[in-house]
């Protein structure tokens, strides 16, 4: 028996992963725990893809809704998506065979802020939450959960779902008992109050889960790592990007906008926002904090340098080697690192009131400074927004970067209109690429449009885009927001039909 489950009574519940996948239903919503690849369950996915697989060689249909925190990994979305087995995803995927299913037509996605995924789920129009699939570190005496690598959604799971299947995991250092912060307080209207916040190292509610131990129909024990994957070190490209914004960040220090340790800092996924936090390292800033939804490498290394005082999280997103370093001292990363659920992490009210330095990635900016993360080419999805809507509405400052081109080159990230909008023109305050950086700040959008051009395209496409710029001030209808409609997404078009944006 598992020195992990101290609970009596829930130690007679520990099962097998099949006897467990066995208790979901074709046509069940399972909300599955899981944050850009951590803390997701393991077994108890791969063992339902697999009787989803058998059902469909007898000729049954098996489907199942998975309602996650985030994205997950290989042995849940991939599994799953493999075996055709999810009907409906919500709120974020990055799994490329999920993705494939998605965009070929096969599986509906609602794709969402990160944020409102509780208090939707809570508001009832998503349906029922039959299931709750939950990976946590351990189960103590009391009943009380402890979380492992990522809390995400889990509280409102739990709370939520008729039945609930935990995956205790080993692999999880037992030291995380600590680091979490579970806030109860949350409501829907007319019931909600302030969240009391006001700093991010705040501590506002409790180290553990809780949940009814009747509802709990299995429990199975995993031995299993998250899905850890290696960052790049930092090319030329993401080195430029995270060096014009370590500049705009010390002119902003230096103009008296912000304060010497900056302001709290939220950094997206990906190479190019790890190398900007690895860029800090060996920046003057100091005493730094992070009011975020992933740590990341990057985060680790601020810390291990002295140069970040603490990191609020809902997740982290690490590579093999962090990972390691994390779990063999866990113990002190607790006193530095806090992680709370979703809903609170992204919360608008807070990090508005945090004043956070948002930096998230994007698929294309246009001229006017709109901004498309998450569908290539308009129709195809990539990832989905995450809670960069979350993060860039309510920023003390909202910053995207990006490299100037994608695809070897073909395609330019400055496009004279965005072929899909995430993230309007107001929501955009500075752009930056390895070209430069735009301030987009209090300027109109005949103004966005120059800085844009000038700063951001890459020279083999910002003659094209001041020749459409140009036209577009003659030929458009108004002169507010210049365009010429009938051109605007002919970039996409050429793409398209001959594999390159260049004419
Ligand atoms: O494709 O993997 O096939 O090579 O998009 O692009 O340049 O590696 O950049 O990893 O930073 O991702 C917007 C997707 C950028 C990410 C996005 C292709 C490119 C490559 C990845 P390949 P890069 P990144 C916190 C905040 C939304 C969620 C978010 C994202 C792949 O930042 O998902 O911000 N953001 N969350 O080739 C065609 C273009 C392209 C393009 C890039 N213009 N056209 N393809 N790509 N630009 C985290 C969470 O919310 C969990």
């Amino acid at each position: 028996m598992s020195a992990r489950i101290a609970h009596q009574t829930l130690k007679s519940r520990i099962t097998s992963a099949e006897q467990a996948a066995a208790l979901i239903n074709p046509g069940d919503t399972v909300g599955m725990s899981g944050f850009t690849g951590s803390g997701y369950p393991k077994a108890v996915p791969l063992a339902l893809a697999s009787r989803i697989e058998d059902a469909h060689r007898a000729g049954d249909p098996f489907q199942v809704r998975v309602w996650t925190g985030a994205s997950t990994g290989p042995e849940l979305d991939a599994a799953l998506a493999k075996a055709n087995g999810i009907e409906f995803r919500l709120p974020y995927n990055s799994d490329p065979i999920a993705r494939e299913k998605i965009n070929s037509g096969q599986m509906d996605y609602f794709d969402m802020h990160l944020s409102q995924v509780a208090p939707m789920a809570w508001q009832g129009f998503l349906g029922p939450l039959d299931v709750a699939l939950v990976e946590v570190t351990a189960i103590n005496a009391d009943g009380s959960l402890v979380p492992s690598s990522s809390v995400g959604n889990n509280k409102t799971w739990l709370d939520r779902a008729d039945r609930i299947i935990l995956e205790v995991n080993r692999w999880q250092a037992e030291e995380l008992e600590g680091m979490h912060d579970i806030y109860y307080g949350t409501r829907l209207p007319p019931h909600r109050v302030p969240i009391p916040l006001t700093r991010p190292d705040d501590r506002i509610g409790q180290p553990t889960l809780q949940c009814d131990p009747d509802k709990i129909v299995a429990i199975v024990e995993t031995d299993a790592p998250d899905r850890n994957l290696p960052f790049d070190a930092p090319g030329e490209t993401a080195l430029r990007i995270a060096g014009h914004l370590l500049d705009f960040l010390a002119n902003e220090v230096k103009q008296g906008r912000m304060p010497e340790n900056l302001l709290p800092l939220q950094s997206g996924v990906g190479n190019i926002a790890n190398a900007v936090l690895s860029g800090l390292v060996n920046s003057p800033f100091e005493n730094l904090t992070s009011y975020t939804e992933v740590i990341q490498d990057g985060m680790i290394d601020l810390l291990d340098a002295g140069k970040l005082r603490m990191a609020s999280a809902t997740s982290f997103s690490l590579s093999p080697e962090a990972a390691q370093r994390m779990n063999s001292n866990m113990a002190a990363y607790r006193e530095k690192m806090i992680l709370r659920p979703q809903e609170i992490s992204n919360h608008p009210e807070l990090i508005r009131r945090l004043g956070c330095i948002a930096m998230n990635g994007l698929i294309e900016a246009d001229i006017y400074g709109n901004v498309n993360s998450t569908h290539v080419m308009g129709s195809r999805i990539q990832n989905g927004i995450g809670g960069s809507g979350d993060f860039a509405r309510n920023a003390y400052v909202s910053i995207f970067m990006t490299p100037s081109t994608a695809k070897g080159g073909k395609i330019s990230a400055i496009v004279p209109q965005v072929a899909h909008v995430d993230h309007i023109a107001q929501d955009v305050q500075v752009v930056v690429t390895e070209q430069g950086l735009a301030d987009l700040r209090g300027l109109s959008p005949k103004q966005r449009a120059l800085a844009i051009i000038q700063n951001c395209a890459h020279p083999d496409f910002r003659p094209m885009l001041a020749d459409y710029y140009e036209r577009a001030l003659k030929g458009s209808y108004g002169l507010h927001a210049p365009s010429l409609p009938g051109e605007a997404l002919s970039w996409h078009q050429r793409f398209i039909e001959t594999g390159s944006m260049k004419v």
